[in-house]
């Protein structure tokens, strides 16, 4: 039996933030790390899960507290093994946290392996050992890895597991079926904080969700996306997710659930399958649910099959007006199929998230127009505008340094992926310029569509009041309303109250 320690580093917008009202907020739970440290148990190991992001909320924003926290966990665990599981935006808390759990180690003689895990440590394996300070980094999917090396296998014949000096790193191997896998346990964690009921993730109401996922990679290759990067295609079966969700729901007391998949739609025998088997076993009058998919991947049929299989809300990344972009992405997805797919919801209502992404190599004013025409269209019920960062482990990423565009890798850059305006710009547009768009975008999505009677037909107790014009209002007010948006954004969504649906 080993001791493992898995730790999820903090985010760093949570930092010096003394009061959260929930309610209004979106937070997913450390889900690889539960799906592992399940895993650990299930073979007899003892485990434990240190969850910096909802550390640092629950110590108001005080990360010497957390890392405080962390070295107490250490001093009385004693973990032979401490991994972490990140994504690039988290490099520079992850150093620090390896560092203050090096220092703690150490004050009692401890000598753990120290791994890194995730999409990260998978595609920059030798400087994330390097420059965060691991023994090993792991590639790759660790379900099985991970029990190895808790069984004493020697790292770096595991499959998956780098060191500094392995020159062909191998990958992990991959769980087959993934119904072998057994139900994370959300009691490892604070599920509570993150089931707490907010408006955040699913705009029509006050849900208590807790996070699932269908399958693991995607049959999409989109420039901008690292999910390929990690994972083969391969999905749970129908019986395999409901019986998840009456687990979950049954244990935690859930009344949602969230599909984490960056689309549900790879497969859409298994959404019918799904669909079909909750409303036989009446899961869909317990549990309801939402998801990301893609514009091109719904039809009004599987639409009204999710709605009355309880699904409330979806996410599209519908990202560009423009079909010159949408092809520079290689999102092989024709424009018409997102006014479709917003004009679809419209029609059903059913509610919907427009994620819009701006600022992609090559864009010009002209496609940012086609943008602006899109979300002017449909208008949307919510939205939320993204500036674009090249992500390590995409293959722009890769194409922008063999280019020279990227020189260095900037840990600072990466940090502000997907949230903030102050990023370099990549777009075919003046940088004056670009930065003048973005902000229209954003007004125009955070205040003037918010503020629109399209808005108000979704039935919103709309415009919230914050939104409201008020008398006398000037510049810096409708800057705050979009300050206030963007951050909701960041964890999911602007949210709106709305009093029917489909
Ligand atoms: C679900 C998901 C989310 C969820 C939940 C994230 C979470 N905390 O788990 C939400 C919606 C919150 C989210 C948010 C974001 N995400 Co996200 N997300 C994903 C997605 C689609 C699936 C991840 C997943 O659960 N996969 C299934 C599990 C089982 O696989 P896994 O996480 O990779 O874990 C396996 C291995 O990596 C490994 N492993 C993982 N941890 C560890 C630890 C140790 C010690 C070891 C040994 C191994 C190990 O073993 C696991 C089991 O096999 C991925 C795509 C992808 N394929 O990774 C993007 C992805 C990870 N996200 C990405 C991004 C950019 C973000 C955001 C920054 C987006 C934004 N605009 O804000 C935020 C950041 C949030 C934050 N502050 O943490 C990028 C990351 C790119 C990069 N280079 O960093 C990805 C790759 C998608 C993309 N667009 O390219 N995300
Ligand atoms: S953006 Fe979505 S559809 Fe495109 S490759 Fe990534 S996960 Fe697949």
């Amino acid at each position: 039996m080993t001791r493992v320690l898995l730790v999820q580093p903090w985010n760093f917008h949570d930092e010096g933030v003394r009061e959260h009202d929930l309610s209004r907020q979106w937070r997913n739970g450390p889900y690889s790390l539960l799906l592992l440290a399940t895993q650990l148990r299930t073979h007899g190991h003892e485990v434990r899960i240190v969850d910096m992001i909802r550390d640092l909320v629950v110590m108001r924003g005080e990360v010497e507290a957390c890392l405080a926290s962390l070295r107490e966990q250490i001093h009385d665990f004693k973990p032979e093994i401490i991994g972490f599981g990140f994504f690039s935006i988290h490099y520079f808390e992850v150093q620090r946290a390896v560092a203050a759990a090096r220092a703690a180690c150490a004050e009692i003689g401890l000598k753990p392996l120290f791994i890194a895990g995730g999409i990260h440590a998978s595609t920059e394996p030798h400087k994330t050992i390097e420059e965060l300070g691991f023994d090993y980094s792991f590639k790759g999917e660790a379900d099985l890895g991970i029990v190895e090396l808790a069984d004493g296998v020697k790292p770096i014949t595991v499959r998956g597991v780098v060191g500094r000096t392995s020159l062909m790193p191998s990958t992990g191997d991959e769980v087959k079926p993934l119904d072998s896998l057994p139900f994370p346990d959300w009691s490892l964690c604070d599920y509570r904080f993150y089931a707490h009921p907010t408006y955040a993730r699913m705009s029509i109401r006050k849900t208590s969700s807790l996070d699932m996922i269908m399958g693991r990679g995607c049959v999409y290759k989109c420039a901008f996306c690292a999910y390929n990067a990690l994972s083969a295609v391969r999905f749970y079966s129908a019986e395999y997710l409901v019986e998840q969700m009456e687990y979950m729901h049954r244990q935690f007391g859930n009344s949602a659930v969230y599909f984490t998949d960056s689309t549900i739609g790879n497969n859409r025998k298994l959404i019918r399958e799904m669909c079909e088997l909750m409303l036989r076993r009446g899961t869909h009058t317990r549990v309801e649910w939402y998801a990301n998919i893609r514009p091109n991947q719904v039809s009004e049929e599987s639409l009204k099959l999710m709605w009355r299989a309880g699904c409330r809300y979806l996410f599209y990344g519908f990202e560009s007006g423009s079909q010159r972009v949408l092809d520079l992405m290689v999102k092989k997805c024709p424009v018409e199929a997102n006014y479709e797919a917003a004009e679809l919801h419209n029609r059903l209502h059913f509610p919907y998230h427009a994620s819009m992404l701006l600022g992609y190599p090559g864009e010009r004013e002209e496609d940012i127009e086609a943008s602006f025409e899109f979300l002017r269209r449909t208008q949307p019920p919510s939205i939320g505008v993204n500036w674009y960062v090249p992500l390590p482990g995409s293959p722009d990423y890769d194409k922008l340094r063999a280019e020279g565009v990227i020189n260095t890798d900037d840990p600072q850059e990466w940090r502000r992926i997907g949230e903030v305006n102050n990023c370099r710009v990549y777009a075919d547009v003046p940088e004056e310029r670009f930065r003048q768009l973005f902000k229209q975008m954003e007004r125009l999505a955070y205040v003037e569509i918010a503020r629109s009677p399209s808005r108000a037909a979704w039935g919103c107790i709309s415009p919230p009041q914050s939104e409201a014009p008020q008398p006398g209002e000037n510049d810096r007010a409708v800057e705050a309303i979009v300050e206030a948006a963007r951050s909701r954004a960041t964890y999911g969504t602007t949210p709106v109250e709305l009093r029917q649906s489909a």
